[in-house]
């Protein structure tokens, strides 16, 4: 019976609520008491709605992915914008009308699922396109090459990034000893190393990096006729990052950074969006470059192979429940459909097995095509049957072939228009040998180097003086020199020096005091491009540098605003209405929660100074009132939010008194400066319609990386 305390807290039950049952449907009084002898006695074994609701409680969790375990997905739709059948027959690629729905899950690589969402790290990005043909699954990484080149060496790879085995210590980081005792000991990862490095391990957001399918795969069209193929996604924001020191604060200011930037976004109405672009290669091109198409560990430099933009995708809906949806979908490699196909890159070729047989362990039948975020929206059959879990009900009495009961033909007939693929030769001699047209390790890691600018180059001296700094095995980190020397001087010393380690300098000479004489920022800048190998002959390549050539838009940026009693509320509005109509967005950070008097009204703050920091906003704008500068100048956590975002080369802009509470910031020795304060601090004492458009520019550029007095190398 329902006491009038029990009655009260029912209130929001109406009529229309689901009456609570087991899960065998029978109706339940009430799940919060269990069934006891007595009000003060034991409860008794025949409580079967105590007994279910725990035991369905106990096995709630599944195994988390082996790798790639944290990670957060949306749903959408990919559409091409016109017919490539001259490449393949894949109706995906050729139907233009064609709306086809897409699944995508975005990961790190190392981490548990509870990891943080900025460690440095390869990011997965995984689509799952839902086509006429059934599913094709393109299951990528926002970086073009991999560690290794042959599938057989994964395990070791993953064993060695991984939580050391003895104390599961570190979690979510490469910095430690197992990674580079793997990586010093396989010089094919020096490629991927120099991406894992730099920015492109700390993206800003999804919807802000690069998706690549890594391998060659083929595209075949209605002829039979054969192209190799690269897959590309090109964010229409352009590829943008964190800066280091910015990526390790937001782990604990917000672990959940990146999956709540897509959740949030998409909840509003800013969908993320790809182009898909493609590198053809002819099939009788194969042997043209001094690399090795299949070789995973190599891009096609888009000097010499473009990348053609062919089709659109767009992310435009939540998934409704994380685990239904998330954490099972399963992606697989073999999710493949006619017009397109593998090539024999022995990673690809590895990767064939793995996908589907981890599928086993984590959702614990051959049935999980049935769920249905896996199942294709095409009819799909065949004489497989049973197991854990099936819930198709097969009909009729056949699950065999030949039959020729119940209507069935016994010999196959009439053409076969399903997958068949594509006819390569291969009769070679049975070998566990690696091809010599694999062995160059150092030439496109040379190139990607050369391709970077001053600040980039800097970033990853600066990682790799962080990473190795961590390994305390002094053989290990002198390993990791000796290839950094093949891949530039001028980077090995720089970390060579941060590590305690002479490197070979300038012509030869060891340089005898140490960290004194390393060659300066000044050096990085001044420095020729290093001439390469394994590149098709050129130095340096466009599509590798995150600076050059990036649309830059305010769309999906967060400004804070900072705010105090008395702030001018009209420039506030003004701003956030400005921020809003570029698809960017303006919060109210205060001393407090809630409304805020200010000079014409009130203004409600989302945030406060102690529950957020810069480091979550991409930009910090002061508005104008001689209280909101009264209030906030004796306030460190204000002054500190101003002084950390010009440190990380955010836009900042203010008017008004807003201005003078930029200039006692400890910025403001530099911002008193006008010249000094450099790019992107946009001061305007009047305010108005020349501050905000100047402002939003300064924001669409991302950063300021010449003030970046935290990363400027010693
Ligand atoms: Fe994976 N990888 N991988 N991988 N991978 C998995 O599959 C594997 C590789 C990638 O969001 C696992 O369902 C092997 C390259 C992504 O659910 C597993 C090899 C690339 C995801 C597996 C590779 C990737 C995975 C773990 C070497 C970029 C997450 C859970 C031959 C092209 C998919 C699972 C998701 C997940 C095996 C190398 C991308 C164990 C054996 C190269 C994005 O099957």
């Amino acid at each position: 019976m329902k006491t009038e305390k029990d009655k009260d807290l029912l209130k929001h039950v109406t009529e229309d609520s689901d009456p609570l049952t087991t899960n065998h449907g029978t109706p339940v009084s009430t799940d919060q008491n269990s069934l006891r002898a007595g009000k003060r006695g034991p409860t008794l074994l025949e409580d079967f709605v105590l007994r279910e609701k725990i035991m369905h409680f106990d096995h709630e969790r599944i195994p988390e992915r082996v790798v790639h375990a944290r990670g957060a997905a949306a749903h959408g739709y990919f559409q091409v914008y016109k017919s490539l059948s001259h490449l393949s027959t894949a109706r995906v690629l050729t139907d233009p009308e064609a709306k086809t729905p897409v699944f995508v899950r975005f990961s790190t690589v190392a981490g548990s699922r509870g990891s943080a969402d900025t460690a440095r790290d390869v990011r997965g990005f995984a689509v799952k396109f839902y086509t006429e043909e059934g599913n094709w699954d393109l299951v990528g990484n926002n970086i073009p090459v991999f560690f290794i080149q042959d599938a057989i060496k994964f395990p070791d790879l993953i064993h060695a990034v991984k939580p050391e085995p003895n104390n599961e210590i570190p979690q979510a980081s490469s910095a430690h000893d197992t990674f580079y005792d793997f990586i010093s000991l396989t010089p094919e990862s020096m490629h991927m190393l120099m991406w894992i490095m730099s920015d492109r391990a700390i993206p800003r957001s999804y919807s802000m990096m690069e998706g690549f399918g890594v391998h060659s795969y083929r595209l075949i069209n209605a002829e039979g006729k054969a192209h190799f193929v690269k897959f590309h996604w090109k964010p229409l924001l352009g590829v943008h990052s964190l800066v280091w020191d910015e990526a390790v604060k937001i782990a604990g200011q917000d672990p959940d950074f990146h999956r709540r930037d897509m959740f949030e976004s998409i909840a509003q109405g800013n969908f993320f969006e790809w182009e898909l672009g493609l590198q053809i290669l002819p099939q009788e091109d194969e042997h043209k470059f001094d690399f090795d198409v299949l070789d995973p560990t190599k891009i096609w430099p888009e000097d010499l192979i473009p990348v053609q933009r062919v089709g659109k995708m767009t992310l435009n809906r939540n998934p409704d429940n994380f685990f239904a949806e998330t954490e099972q979908v399963a992606f697989m490699v073999t999710n493949i459909v006619p017009g397109i196909d593998f090539s024999n890159d022995p990673l690809l070729q590895g990767r064939t097995f793995s996908y589907q047989d981890t599928q086993l362990s984590r959702l614990g039948s051959t049935n999980f095509h049935e769920l249905p975020i896996n199942r294709p929206v095409c009819p799909f059959s065949n004489n497989q049957r049973d197991g854990h879990m099936r819930t198709t009900i097969n009909r009729g009495r056949v699950s065999y072939a030949p039959a020729s009961l119940d209507g069935h033909v016994a010999e196959e007939v009439g053409p076969k228009p399903g997958f068949v693929s594509y006819p390569e030769r291969g009769d070679g001699a049975k070998v566990r040998e690696r091809s010599p047209s694999f062995e160059d390790h150092y030439g496109q890691a040379r190139l990607f180097w050369n391709s970077m600018t001053p600040p980039e180059k800097e970033h990853i001296v600066k990682a790799l003086q962080f990473e190795l700094s961590k390994v305390e095995t002094k053989e290990v980190r002198q390993r990791m020199i000796g290839h950094l020397l093949q891949i530039n001087k001028v980077l090995a010393v720089q970390v060579g020096a941060a590590i305690g380690e002479k490197c070979p300098f300038g012509h030869g000479a060891v340089n005898p005091k140490g960290t004194a004489d390393v060659p300066k920022q000044a050096a990085i800048l001044a420095e020729a491009t290093t001439p390469t190998t394994s590149s098709g002959g050129i130095l340096q390549t466009r599509g590798l540098s995150m600076e050059e050539g990036q649309p830059r838009l305010a769309k999906g940026r967060k400004v804070a605003i900072l705010i105090g009693p008395g702030v001018e509320v009209a420039e506030v509005l003004a701003m956030q209405a400005a921020l809003t109509g570029e698809a960017a967005m303006g919060e109210v950070v205060g001393p407090h929660l809630g409304p805020i008097g200010g000079v014409g009204g009130l203004i409600e703050a989302s945030k406060t100074f102690a529950n957020s920091s810069s480091v979550l906003f991409d930009a910090v704008y002061v508005p104008g009132g001689a209280g909101s500068l009264a209030s906030l100048r004796d306030l460190p956590d204000a002054l500190r939010f101003i002084d950390e975002a010009y440190k990380h080369g955010k836009a900042i802009g203010a008017s008004g008194e807003g201005i003078e509470l930029v200039a006692i910031s400890q910025t403001g020795g530099l911002v008193g400066d006008a010249t000094a304060a450099g790019e992107g601090v946009i001061l305007e004492k009047e305010g108005g319609s020349g501050l905000t458009a100047a402002f939003l520019l300064a924001l669409a550029s991302h950063r300021f990386h010449n003030r970046q007095t935290d990363q400027v190398a010693a």
